[in-house]
């Protein structure tokens, strides 16, 4: 398999995120990727390509442009009112306390732009996300011409990332950007499994009212896990895109048993809706000892995920997203990765 690796991933690098009243050391790092890279460079099916570039185009297909701005000079304009250090937002927007307008001070801003206050915006925070899209979009255009599968090897992560809004570690959207650049290049369906163990909540809100992409989602329950308020199973789209949004939601301690039953109804949906590309948004957060996450998949069934994935007789566009043991990312990827067609 192709591997799609950018070094630039380095520059974003979160000093800490808030957790349980406290700062805590990011789990989202640079050693993640570090990991993963040295495990799959020792395996023999992982062959290693570099990112071309593709610039702000992709990117504005899914994101709005005052938010593209934002992001781009969110530090610089921190920095002058905080000193050198991250930014985090302090203040957000209530319900029902709010007409639709966006203050210009950085720390209204960041309220306004940010979902949660465990996704530091750093220094090099928009160079890193640009070289991952740059990441993305170059898989995309090799599934195309190799028409075999790709592995976006990413940071940080995307999918919780909406249009104009980020939070769980992620800023844009790499599996939007993905599926949207085969659109534009010809497809005319695109399906997107989402197998992080958090729900993909800023994938589906960009795609929720389109029939053009259909959105797979297998999760903790929301309801007492991040991000708490998308992911429930009678979430369907709207508009045009009702019937293109699928929830499944899984009790926290999930294990193969009932994670392959869901997997198995996922990948049923995807083959019934026959769609002309697959991208793969994969957390290996569901392994039994994820630091922040709750299933119980072990790595051996990684092997069994990757080998249903293989049911689905299409050239897949795979974006890494979570997993955070850091010390078992290698083996459980190679083990999708190796098996999953
Ligand atoms: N600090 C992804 O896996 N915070 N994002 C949970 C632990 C948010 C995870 C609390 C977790 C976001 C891409
Ligand atoms: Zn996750």
């Amino acid at each position: 398999m192709l591997v799609v690796y950018n070094e630039t991933h380095r520059q974003h690098q979160g000093a800490g995120e808030f957790f349980r009243g406290e700062m805590v050391p990011c789990y989202e790092n640079p050693r993640r990727i570090d990991s993963l890279a040295v495990y799959l460079d020792s395996q023999s099916f992982a062959e290693f390509t570099e990112a071309s570039r593709f610039g702000q185009e992709p990117i504005a297909r899914v994101h709005d442009a005052s938010y593209l701005d934002f992001l781009a000079n969110a530090y610089g304009r921190w920095i002058e009112v905080a000193g050198d250090c991250d930014a985090i937002p302090h203040a957000w927007i209530g319900r029902g306390l709010h007409q639709g307008g966006i203050p210009t001070d950085i720390h209204g801003q960041l309220g306004y732009y940010a979902s949660d206050a465990g996704t530091p915006i750093t220094s090099g925070t928009w160079k890193a996300v640009q070289a991952a899209s740059d990441a993305t979009v170059t898989a995309a255009q090799l599934v195309r011409d190799s028409d075999r599968s790709v592995f976006a090897l990413t940071r940080p992560p995307g999918h919780h990332a909406g249009k104009d809004v980020y939070g769980g570690y992620c800023f844009l959207n790499f599996a939007a950007i993905g599926a949207q650049s085969f659109l534009d290049h010809g497809a005319k369906r695109v399906a997107i499994l989402d197998i992080d163990f958090h729900h993909g909540n800023g994938t589906q809100a960009i795609f929720y009212d389109r029939s053009d992409v259909l959105f797979v989602s297998i999760h903790g329950d929301p309801s007492d896990e991040y991000p708490y308020f998308l992911g429930y199973s009678d979430e369907f789209g709207m508009g045009d895109g009702e019937g293109f949004n699928v929830n499944l939601p899984l009790a926290p301690g999930a294990d193969w048993s009932t994670y392959g039953r869901a997997l198995t109804q996922a990948i049923d949906r995807i083959a019934d809706y026959s769609p002309d590309r697959l991208v793969v948004s994969l957390g290996v957060d569901t392994f039994e000892h994820d630091p922040i996450s709750r299933f119980q998949l072990k790595t051996e069934d990684f092997t069994k995920v990757g080998t249903c994935l293989a049911q689905l007789d299409l050239p897949k566009l795979i974006i890494f997203e979570g997993g955070y043991n850091v010390e078992h990312l290698g083996v459980n990827v190679a083990n999708v990765l190796r098996t999953c067609g």
